[in-house]
């Protein structure tokens, strides 16, 4: 694999299944894939599973690791051609990019949504400069539409805790203060939609998603109706996807705190799994008793994020 940025990167589900099985049984299997490579991490933004696990990830498979968080320390970066360079940003990222390249020989690469222009955010501009300009094999670990090392351990963890052959999993919109990024719920629904479960979507009005993430999954507006008879709960908030209303694009449009998922709501399900990839905001998207139940998987869905990591990093690793 020279590139992972989705869930078709990674071709049949179950043989990636299979092999994520294998490595939680002995993370150390491959340690001599490895040797004498180098990843190199870059954040764009804040970040501490992903930081941690994806390190991890690479030392499991005895890479050398360098981190670099763009924010703190290096250069500011400016990231259009054509600008006279005459304000705070001392490089470009047209040449800090074949210089990170020289250091490393896989790149993974975090960087956010700017949530202003759609086009920007969905033409993967800064991913797909990285893949371009770099001449490495490139990682997303959360670029502007998708996060597929998150939808990935999603997928394993739901793997692991299922209690039927397809069980009913439903992704739900959930109120937060701030503008978050569509990567999470899009990874989460091209995953979902491959996968063999039952797959259903609930947001109020205005939050739709990408149509090539939703990939005509059930959408349903009534959240109640949504949970009936669900066997995991996936909450996530995200602001306007400006499918509907463009101009609304990275805009917050409700913070009805109906939505946050609670006992109340939980009742509703088949004693369904509650899922998050964290960070979350409790009493915002899920409430104190809902996030603390033993039917929350927030801690070992986190932890597989490991095993998702050496798995791609893995399969990157082979194909270099
Ligand atoms: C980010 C997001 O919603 O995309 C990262 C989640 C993994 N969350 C926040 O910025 C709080
Ligand atoms: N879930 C996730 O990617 O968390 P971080 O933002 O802390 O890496």
């Amino acid at each position: 694999m020279r590139y992972y940025t989705n869930v078709k990167d990674l071709g049949d589900l179950n043989l990636a299944l299979a092999e994520a099985s294998e490595i939680k049984k002995d993370r150390y299997k491959f340690e001599a894939l490895g040797k004498h490579n180098t990843c190199l991490l870059i954040f764009f933004n804040n970040s501490l599973r992903t930081r941690l696990s994806t390190q991890k990830a690479a030392r499991n498979l005895g890479m050398d690791v360098i981190v670099l968080d763009v924010n703190q320390g290096a250069w500011k970066l400016e990231t259009e051609r054509g600008v006279i360079m005459d304000g705070d940003k001392s490089e470009h990222l047209l040449e800090a990019i074949p210089v990170m390249a020289s250091y490393c020989d896989i790149i993974g690469v975090r960087s956010f949504a700017g949530l202003t222009n759609r086009d920007d955010d969905y033409t993967e501009k800064v991913l797909t400069e990285f893949i371009k300009y770099s001449g490495k094999p490139v990682f997303s670990m959360e670029a502007a539409t998708g996060h597929p090392l998150q939808a990935f351990a999603d997928l394993i963890t739901i793997e692991e805790y299922k209690r039927k052959d397809r069980p009913k999993v439903v992704l739900t919109w959930a109120p937060h203060p701030r503008a978050l990024p569509q990567a999470v719920p899009n990874s989460f629904s091209d995953f979902m939609n491959e996968a063999d479960v039952d797959f259903v979507i609930t947001h109020p009005h205005g939050y739709e998603l990408d149509e090539k993430f939703v990939r005509g999954a059930n959408v349903e507006y009534d959240q109640m109706k949504a949970f009936q008879g669900a066997d995991f709960i996936y909450a996530k908030n995200w602001s306007c996807p400006g499918v509907t209303t463009p101009e609304d694009y990275g805009k917050i449009l409700s913070k009805d705190m109906s939505w946050t998922v609670d006992t109340a709501h939980m009742a509703a399900t088949n004693d369904a799994f509650f899922m998050h990839c964290l960070p979350v905001r409790r009493n915002m998207i899920v409430s104190d008793d809902v996030i603390e139940a033993p039917t929350s998987l927030v801690i070992p869905e986190a932890a597989n994020r490991e095993i998702s990591a050496t798995v791609v990093l893995k399969r990157m690793l082979e194909a270099l």
